[in-house]
């Protein structure tokens, strides 16, 4: 069975743009997965602590067979191979992040992985790209991603390439 993912992808360490290209290359190359499509790269300031440089983040479609939490090791294991160290402060720089933000239209609640996403609604990096892949999304619970939108100013988020395009 498949199962329609968006996967987020942030950086804002090591050349932002190009490690969001090799993360949708190793989206690509997982097992029982086809990538379908990305959003454009979005630059915007931190959300959070400020001492640290603007991010670069998209939004991935997958269609996948692994499990949510075989698709969580996969991707723990790409954000590594990219240099991802967990480092004690929270919410910090960070060379590569993969979130699963939707699996279908599964409710996923463990220690290890919440879907959707925690923040996912009211964060502009994330809709707009989403936007981009399906405007006509809905959340698992009934929210229209446009009701979203409509509650989550742009702010500082610019738009910059199409992901496929760049090397
Ligand atoms: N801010 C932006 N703009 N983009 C991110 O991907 C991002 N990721 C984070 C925190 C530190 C919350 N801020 C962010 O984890």
């Amino acid at each position: 069975m498949s199962n329609r993912c968006y996967i987020g992808l942030g950086s804002n360490q090591s050349a932002p743009a190009t490690q969001l290209y090799r993360a949708c290359d190793a989206l690509a190359a997982l097992p029982q997965t086809e990538l379908l499509s990305c959003s454009r790269l979005y630059r915007s300031a931190p959300m959070g602590p400020q001492d640290q440089p603007d991010y670069v983040n998209a939004v991935a479609l997958i269609d996948t067979a692994l499990e949510p939490l075989i698709l969580l090791d996969a991707l723990q294991r790409i954000e590594q191979q990219q240099g991802r160290t967990r480092k004690a402060e929270r919410w910090g720089p960070r060379t590569l992040d993969l979130d699963i933000l939707l699996y279908g239209h599964q409710q996923i609640s463990c220690d290890r992985l919440q879907v959707p996403h925690y923040h996912m609604c009211a964060r502009a990096f994330v809709l707009y790209p989403l936007a981009e892949l399906d405007p006509k999304l809905t959340m698992p619970n009934g929210t229209t991603l446009q009701q979203l939108l409509k509650e989550c100013p742009a702010g500082s988020l610019e738009a910059l390439a199409d992901l496929p395009a760049q090397g």
